[in-house]
C-alpha cells in the first residue's frame, strides 16, 4: 500500500505511476523516494510491463526535493545517510520510463524527469534547477544530466541563475521529447507507452541500454556495444517473428522474450 504514489494499469503491459502529494506540489520526501523506487523496481521485474509512465498533477510534476524535510539536516547527516543516493535505483530500471510533465518540474523534479527515457511535456510545464536560490546546488544529477541534455550554455544559465524555462523553450533546447497540449498529456503518454510496450520487450530494453551507453562511453566502444547487441538479438524469437511478419505482410506477434 503506497501513500504518496498511485499505481494503475491503464492499458495492457502499461503502468501509470502518479505522484500524489498535492499539498506539497509533489515535493519528493524520503517516503516518496522509497515508495517510487520500490514500485518502479517491482514493475520492472514483473515481466508484465513493457513501459511505465510517471506523472504528477496538472499543477506540478514535482516542485523539487522536500525543502522542509531537508532544511534542518547537518552535513554529517546528509553525508552519513548519503541523502538521495536511493534515487540511483531508477537508473537500474530497464523498462522504458516515460515522464509526463505538466506544471512545475523544478530541482529534484527536473532531475527525476531527466532520469526517465522519454520526456513528454504539457504546454503548461516549467523546468528549472532553482537550488542555488536555496543556497545549495542540484543533488540528484541535475548538473550532469541537464548539461548533457541542453549543453553548457543553457545549463549554466539555469543552474547559476535559478531561472525556470517554459515547455516550448525546453523543447527547443532538447530537454523535451514531445510538446503536448495539457488536456491531452495523460492520454498521449499512455498511447506512447502502449506503442513502446507493443514492441519486442527485449529489443526495447536493449535499445534503451544502447542509447544510455552513449552517455557513458566513447564512440568506438559505443558503436561496438550496439553492434554486439544487434547480433545477439538474432538469437531471439522476436527477431525471427518481426522479420517473418514483415515479409509475410502481417503484424508481428512478439513474445516479449
Ligand atoms: N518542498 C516542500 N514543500 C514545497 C515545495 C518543496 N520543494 N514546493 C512547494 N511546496 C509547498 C509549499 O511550501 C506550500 O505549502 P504550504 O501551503 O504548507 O505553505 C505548497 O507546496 C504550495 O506551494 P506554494 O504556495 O509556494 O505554491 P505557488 O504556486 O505559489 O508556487 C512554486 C509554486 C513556484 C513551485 C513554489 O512552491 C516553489 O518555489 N517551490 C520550491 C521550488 C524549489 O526551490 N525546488 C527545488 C528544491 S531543492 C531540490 O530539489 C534539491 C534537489 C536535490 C535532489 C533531489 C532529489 C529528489
Amino acid at each position: 500500500m503506497t501513500e504518496t504514489i498511485i499505481i494503475e494499469h491503464p492499458a495492457p503491459r502499461v503502468a501509470l505511476v502518479t505522484l500524489n502529494r498535492p499539498k506539497a506540489l509533489n515535493a519528493l520526501n524520503l517516503q516518496t523516494m522509497r515508495e517510487l523506487t520500490l514500485a518502479l523496481t517491482e514493475l520492472d521485474r514483473s515481466g508484465d510491463v513493457g513501459a511505465i509512465v510517471l506523472t504528477g498533477s496538472d499543477r506540478a510534476f514535482v516542485a523539487g526535493a522536500d525543502i522542509k524535510e531537508m532544511a534542518p539536516r547537518t552535513f554529517s547527516e546528509m553525508h552519513a545517510e548519503d541523502w538521495f543516493a536511493g534515487w540511483d535505483a531508477l537508473t537500474r530500471v530497464r523498462t522504458p520510463l516515460i515522464a509526463a510533465v505538466a506544471g512545475h518540474a523544478l530541482g529534484g523534479g527536473c532531475e527525476l524527469a531527466m532520469m526517465c527515457d522519454l520526456l513528454l511535456a504539457a504546454d503548461t510545464a516549467r523546468f528549472g534547477q532553482p537550488e542555488i536560490t536555496l543556497g545549495v546546488i542540484p543533488g540528484m544529477g541535475g548538473s550532469q544530466r541537464l548539461t548533457r541534455a541542453i549543453g553548457k550554455a543553457k545549463a549554466m544559465d539555469l543552474i547559476l541563475t535559478g531561472r525556470t524555462i517554459p515547455a516550448d523553450e525546453a523543447e527547443r533546447s532538447g530537454l523535451v521529447s514531445r510538446l503536448i497540449p495539457a488536456a491531452d498529456l495523460r492520454s498521449e503518454a499512455i498511447a506512447v507507452a502502449t506503442k513502446i510496450a507493443s514492441m519486442s520487450h527485449i529489443a526495447a530494453v536493449t535499445a534503451k541500454e544502447a542509447v544510455n551507453r552513449a552517455f557513458e562511453t566513447g564512440l568506438t566502444e559505443g558503436v561496438l556495444f550496439e553492434r554486439r547487441v544487434f547480433h545477439a538479438l538474432f538469437a531471439t524469437h522476436d527477431q525471427k517473428e518481426g522479420m517473418a511478419a514483415f515479409t509475410e505482410k502481417r503484424p508481428p506477434e512478439f513474445r516479449h522474450a
